[in-house]
């Protein structure tokens, strides 16, 4: 009895130290993912952030995403980071100067008031926009929340399935590695690799001076970023008419949009709207991800790249995620929960969360950002993927772990996965952000 009490403060506790992390991360109208590496508002760290908000303060969780759209493009796009002014420019790279949103991205309908990136993030947005409402929904009818951002939203998902759609099958492509959230994984490697990368003394890691160079991209895989970044924003962020060095159909990446196209289908019927062309759109989405990314013989989704035509042959967590789907056949769904749990992942034998990368890939490095370690955005998607399709114990058991890891780590930003050592930065929004959300 006495531990069973002692379970409840110290599960409070934990609670707490939570809501502490993404109270010192508030600026005010956002939040930062974290205070040193990252003083700016990120696209789909803001998502997950709301998520875990709207159990502390519905109202701050729908500012958060109300501060991003602020942001969007007039072509739809949501900007992956929006920049705050009052943070020096040498604090991180790439900087407002590099970007020149308000002027490089004017054609493309960039806003006036405010510095962004020119690139995008995973589009976890409408869902969590619809999961802040229904904490609140009182709260939100009275703000007229869910009128405000619906538009946006939609934009949003028609730039991506409209201006994306490179290869003609319905998916979206990312145009740099920063847009799968992904930055260095392995599967970009490869169709990275003709990319010239921009000389080393022309651009200044500023993510190094907070940062361990052992648990962060290469300054190869930098100068590649920055040259693809460059070349976007030289062609006035257009997407249509021009060759993209970089093009990739990315799993996770569309099975987050039509994830989030069933959470648009449920906003519409809040506000009275037909919600059947938004399922329709996410029942699109996920045939032409079965169709086109499904690969028999990994047991999984494997990455496409526009330019070739050809699957990217890596194994990356990425390939997972369309797990989320609820309109997943089962017999997919089955086999990327026994992908999953095998030796490549290890989920329960080799490790406690799914690694970002294949455990027995030539690239696997236990802490290099997405080249291994486990993240908690992805391991807390993965969770509601195995509940969503019946997978009770496995789903109970990763979120305990998910707890347990992020509780030991400081709320770190990631983990080697095999030992749940810290890795990256501490005191990490998102980190915090699902663990409030599974203890609510
Ligand atoms: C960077 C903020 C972002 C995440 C990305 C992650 C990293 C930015 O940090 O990218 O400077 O490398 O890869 O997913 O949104 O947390």
């Amino acid at each position: 009895r006495a531990t069973g009490r002692d379970e409840e403060l110290r599960r409070e506790e934990f609670g707490l130290q939570a809501a502490q992390v993404l109270e010192g991360n508030w600026r005010g109208a956002s939040t930062v993912p974290s205070l040193a590496l990252y003083p700016h508002q990120w696209s789909w760290d803001s998502a997950f952030i709301a998520i875990g908000l709207r159990h502390l303060s519905p109202r701050r969780a729908q500012c958060e995403l109300e501060t991003l759209l602020d942001a969007q493009w007039a072509d739809g796009r949501v900007p992956h980071i929006v920049f705050n002014p009052a943070v020096p420019l040498g604090a991180y790279f790439p900087s407002p100067d590099f970007w020149r949103s308000s002027t490089a991205g004017r054609a493309a309908g960039a806003p006036d008031g405010v510095e962004t990136s020119g690139i995008v993030q995973p589009p976890v947005h409408a869902l969590a926009a619809w999961l802040v409402h229904e904490s609140d929904p009182e709260l939100s009818r009275r703000r007229g929340f869910l009128e405000r951002v619906q538009p946006r939203l939609a934009a949003w998902h028609n730039y991506l399935t409209g201006c994306r759609d490179f290869g003609g099958a319905g998916l979206a492509a990312v145009v740099h590695p920063w847009e799968s959230g992904m930055d260095n994984s392995p599967c970009w490697d490869e169709p990275l690799d003709h990319v010239e990368p921009a000389p080393a003394g022309s651009f200044r890691r500023a993510d190094l001076e907070c940062g361990e160079g052992a648990d962060r991209p290469t300054d190869l895989d930098y100068g590649r970023y920055v040259r693809l970044a460059a070349q976007y924003r030289d062609g006035g962020y257009r997407d249509a008419g021009r060759e993209h060095a970089f093009a990739v159909e990315d799993p996770g990446f569309n099975a987050l949009l039509a994830l989030s196209e069933h959470a648009l289908a449920e906003i519409a019927a809040e506000l009275g709207q037909d919600p059947a062309p938004h399922r329709a759109r996410a029942r699109r989405l996920t045939g032409a991800l079965v169709q086109r990314l499904w690969d028999e013989d990994t047991g999984m989704f494997l990455c496409r790249d526009v330019r070739t035509g050809r699957p990217v042959r890596e194994m990356s967590v990425t390939g997972l995620l369309p797990l989320v789907l609820p309109g997943l056949p089962g017999r997919i769904a089955g086999a990327l929960v026994h992908t999953m749990s095998g030796p490549h992942f290890g989920l329960g034998t080799a490790t406690d969360l799914v690694p970002s990368y294949d455990l027995h890939g030539p690239a696997f490095d236990a802490c290099r950002y997405w080249r291994g370690p486990a993240w908690f955005n992805v391991n807390w998607l993965l969770e509601r993927g195995l509940r969503q399709h019946g997978a009770t114990v496995r789903a109970d058991a990763l979120e305990q772990a998910l707890l347990a890891a992020a509780d030991a780590s400081g709320f770190a930003e990631y983990v080697d996965p095999r030992t749940g050592q810290a890795r990256g930065a501490t005191g990490f929004s998102w980190t915090a952000a699902v663990v409030v959300d599974l203890l609510a």
